[in-house]
């Protein structure tokens, strides 16, 4: 068999990308390092994937079926592999999820190969994305996304209806799939991820309440809500955990993000706060609790933001957004938090669990007002001076 010349090229770039090696950047806050490399990209697809190797077919070597973008990914440990179910949408603008698995969680992420393959048992579904990996103590892994679908009701063409997807497996390979969660208060979600422990007795979620395709509207923030059956999942009443609040990094509207991590004083939640500005809608990282007893009371909310956009990551198909929907706790209590840019490539920032708590136990919360944030800075600052005050003596 021969192949176009140009196949042993891409293949040689590709194998390059595969084996660089990652390094932390020069970034400091104390909480997080942020790496130089996107873990992955559009240029990690596998060729086979994008191009018809067939010379007959294609003379010219041209890729067929193009990949736009690589990000918002699912993450967990599977037999000591750092593994991701990315969000990988095609220039068809249709996204799809694939798995990919690296031996140390920071670069040479390989994608499996083939694409993860949907049981298709909802046939008004146009588009999956953004599947969070819960670990369940009824020994599943289970995959939670946002199903797609148009609303047929509503003649605007662009009008769409969103819902929460399930899939479970156990070696991610095979997934079978579940009918998709019914909220029966809030007519649309998105952002949904399961609890990995039942609570009294029952599959727990946390949901994203929204009027709107777009729009929360009333939803007043990430949600939490219970259910009895995993197979025909049915949520009634949803409360409110992390609220959206007026002049804040959640203005417009927030959403779970990974998994929350279990700790001794809480649930820690790593999620996404969207504001609005006169460039369109920002998107970035903030941490928060909630009690062990009842993980739907937030006991502690860090102001501000985690993770935001910086540099490049400020660029991309859906400029000025970071996105997280996973996250790793190696055993020796490492984090990998993996998220994405711009709606174009994923990225990792590496932690620790002692650094996470201190972070989301031990950061001031946002008072809200301006006169009380400075309120807040000058007793920093005078705590600060103290201490000198301390030293020249
Ligand atoms: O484009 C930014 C993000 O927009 C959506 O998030 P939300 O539902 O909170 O608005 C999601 O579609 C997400 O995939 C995307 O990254």
């Amino acid at each position: 068999m021969k192949l176009h010349d140009r196949y042993y090229v891409e293949a040689s770039k590709q194998l390059d990308l595969l084996a660089k090696k990652n390094e932390k950047t020069d970034f400091y806050n104390g909480t997080y390092d942020r790496w130089k490399n996107p873990v992955l990209t559009r240029e990690h697809i596998p060729l086979s994937w994008r191009y018809d190797f067939d010379i007959k077919k294609n003379p010219y070597f041209m890729e067929r079926l193009g990949i736009n973008a690589v990000m918002n990914s699912g993450a967990m440990l599977l037999d000591n592999q750092y593994c991701l179910v990315a969000r990988v949408e095609g220039n068809d603008r249709k996204s799809f999820f694939a798995v990919a698995r690296s031996n140390n969680g920071v670069d040479g992420f390989k994608f499996d190969p083939y694409p993860v393959l949907l049981e298709d048992t909802c046939k008004e579904e146009t588009n999956v994305y953004d599947m969070r990996l819960t670990q369940h103590e009824d020994g599943y892994i289970y995959g939670v996304f946002c199903s797609e679908s148009k609303d047929m009701k509503n003649n605007d063409l662009s009008a769409a209806v969103a819902a929460a997807g399930i899939v479970r497996t156990k070696d991610l390979i095979h997934f079978e799939r579940l009918p998709n969660l019914k909220t029966l208060r809030s007519p649309q979600q998105r952002n949904v991820c399961l609890h990995p422990e039942f609570i009294n007795g029952k599959y727990a979620f946390y949901t994203r309440p929204m009027d709107d395709f777009i729009d929360t509207g009333s939803g007043g923030g990430i949600g939490f809500g219970l259910c009895d059956d995993i197979t025909n999942a049915v949520i009634d009443e949803e409360v409110i955990t992390s609220k959206r609040k007026y002049h804040t990094i959640t203005e417009a509207k927030n959403g779970a993000g990974a998994v929350p991590i279990k700790t001794d004083k809480g649930w820690i939640h790593i999620a996404h706060g969207v504001r609005n500005t006169a460039a369109g809608l920002r998107y970035v990282i903030y941490a928060f609790a909630t009690s062990l007893e009842k993980p739907w009371e937030v006991i502690a909310e860090p102001s501000g933001y985690l993770i935001a956009p910086r540099g490049k990551e400020r660029v991309g198909d859906v400029s000025n957004v970071t996105f997280l929907n996973g996250l790793i706790v190696n055993d020796k209590n490492e984090v990998y938090l993996y998220y994405a840019s711009s709606d174009t490539r994923l990225h990792v920032a590496t932690t620790t669990m002692d650094k996470l708590q201190d972070y989301v136990f031990n950061t001031p919360e946002d008072p809200l007002r301006s006169v009380e944030c400075v309120q807040q800075r000058c007793e920093l600052i005078n705590n600060n001076m103290k201490l000198f005050e301390g030293l020249d003596k």
